[in-house]
C-alpha cells in the first residue's frame, strides 16, 4: 500500500505538520543497519521515507532511492517522495547543496517501474511522463547545485534523474543507458532532451535508438559524467565535490548555472548578454566585494550568500 510521503514522519507523536519531520527523527536508517549514503554519523537529522531517504547535514540534502530489491526503480509513489523533497530542499536555507544516490551496490535506479508502466495508455501515460518531467525539471532549476552520485545502473528514469542533476559522479561500476525501445517505449522524463543537450544529438541517437547500455568510462568519454572513481570512494570523492561547492558564493554558483543553463537554449549573442547582465548583478554582491578583497588580503573569502 502506497503511504502518504509523511506517512513515516507522521507516525511520531510530535510531528503534527510535513515541516515537523525536520526535527524528531535523527538518522534513524543508519542506525537501521541500511547502507550508508557516505556522511558522516554525528549530529546530521534525516527521515526515512517509504521509497527515499532524505538526510540534512552540514547544509547538503542527501537523497538516497530505497528500493534496492527492485534496482531502486521509480515507481509513481518514489516520484512524489522525491519531489516532496526537492521542495522542501529547496525551501530550506540550511541546504546549498544537494546529493543524489541509490541504495544497496547494484544500482542508482534502473528506471521507471516496469509493472506499473505495463499498465499505461495514451493518457495515463502522458500524465505520468508529464509529473516526473515536473519533478526532475524542480531538481534541475532550483537554483541549488545537486550531485548524482552514480553507484551502478543509471538506465531510463535512473539516467533521467541523473541527468537532471547539476553534476554527475560515477563509479566504476556504473552502467548508463536508455534502454526504453526495448519496451517499445521512449525515454518520458526528460531523456530525449537532456541527453542530446548533455551529449549531442548524434550519441544521444545512437544511444536513444540502440537502447544499449554504456559502461562508466564510457560515459565519461561522451561527456555524460563528469568523474570516474573506485566504488569504495565514490561517496568521499561527492562529499569532496560538495564542500567545495559550499565553499563557493551560493549567489554566484546560482548565476553561473543560469547563464549556462538558459544560455545553452539561446542565440550566442543572447547568451553573452545574459551573461554581462547576470556579472552585473554579481558584481552588486557582498560576496563580490568579500571574494575579491580576501584574494587581496591572501585569506580564504567568507561568502554569505548576499
Ligand atoms: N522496474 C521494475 N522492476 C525492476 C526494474 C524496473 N525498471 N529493473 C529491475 N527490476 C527488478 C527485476 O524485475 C528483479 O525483480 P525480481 O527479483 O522480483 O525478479 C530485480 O529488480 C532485480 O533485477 P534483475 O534480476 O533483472 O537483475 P539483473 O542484475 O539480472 O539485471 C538490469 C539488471 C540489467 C538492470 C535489469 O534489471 C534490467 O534490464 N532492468 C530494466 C531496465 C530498464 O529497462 N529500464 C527502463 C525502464 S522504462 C523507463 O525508465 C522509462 C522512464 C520514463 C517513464 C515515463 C512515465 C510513463
Amino acid at each position: 500500500m502506497v503511504k502518504s510521503v509523511w506517512g513515516v514522519a507522521r507516525t511520531h507523536p510530535r510531528a503534527q505538520t510535513p515541516g515537523d519531520w525536520r526535527s524528531y527523527r535523527r538518522s534513524s536508517y543508519l542506525q537501521a543497519g541500511v547502507p550508508d549514503i557516505g556522511c558522516s554519523r554525528e549530529g546530521g537529522i534525516g527521515v526515512e521515507l517509504e521509497y527515499i531517504r532524505f538526510e540534512k547535514r552540514d547544509q547538503v540534502a542527501y537523497i538516497s532511492l530505497n528500493r534496492p530489491k527492485v534496482l531502486n526503480a521509480l515507481n509513481a509513489a518514489t516520484i512524489e517522495e522525491l519531489e516532496k523533497a526537492f521542495k522542501e530542499a529547496a525551501d530550506d536555507d540550511g541546504v546549498r547543496v544537494m546529493v543524489l544516490t541509490g541504495s544497496g551496490d547494484k544500482a542508482f535506479a534502473a528506471g521507471a517501474d516496469i509493472a506499473e508502466l505495463a499498465g499505461k495508455n495514451a493518457m495515463s501515460g502522458a500524465a505520468t511522463a508529464e509529473t516526473g518531467q515536473h519533478a526532475f525539471r524542480l531538481l534541475e532549476a532550483m537554483g541549488k547545485p545537486s550531485i548524482a552520485a552514480v553507484n551502478g545502473y543509471a538506465l531510463g528514469g535512473g539516467c533521467e534523474l541523473a541527468m537532471a542533476c547539476t553534476i554527475r559522479i560515477a563509479s566504476e561500476k556504473a552502467r548508463f543507458g536508455q534502454p526504453e525501445v526495448n519496451l517499445g517505449l521512449i525515454p518520458g522524463y526528460g531523456g530525449t532532451q537532456r541527453l542530446s543537450r548533455l551529449v549531442g544529438k548524434g550519441i544521444a541517437l545512437d544511444l536513444i535508438l540502440t537502447g544499449r547500455t554504456i559502461d562508466a568510462q564510457e560515459a565519461l568519454r561522451i561527456g555524460l559524467v563528469s568523474r570516474v572513481v573506485p566504488q569504495e570512494e565514490l561517496m568521499a570523492a561527492v562529499n569532496e565535490t560538495a564542500q567545495s561547492l559550499l565553499e563557493k558564493g551560493p549567489i554566484a554558483l546560482k548565476a553561473a548555472r543560469e547563464a549556462i543553463d538558459r544560455g545553452f537554449e539561446m542565440e550566442f549573442e543572447d547568451g553573452c548578454k545574459l551573461e554581462a547582465s547576470l556579472f552585473g548583478l554579481v558584481c552588486a554582491t557582498d560576496d563580490m566585494k568579500e571574494g575579491t578583497r580576501a584574494f587581496l588580503e591572501k585569506r580564504k573569502a567568507n561568502f554569505k550568500g548576499r
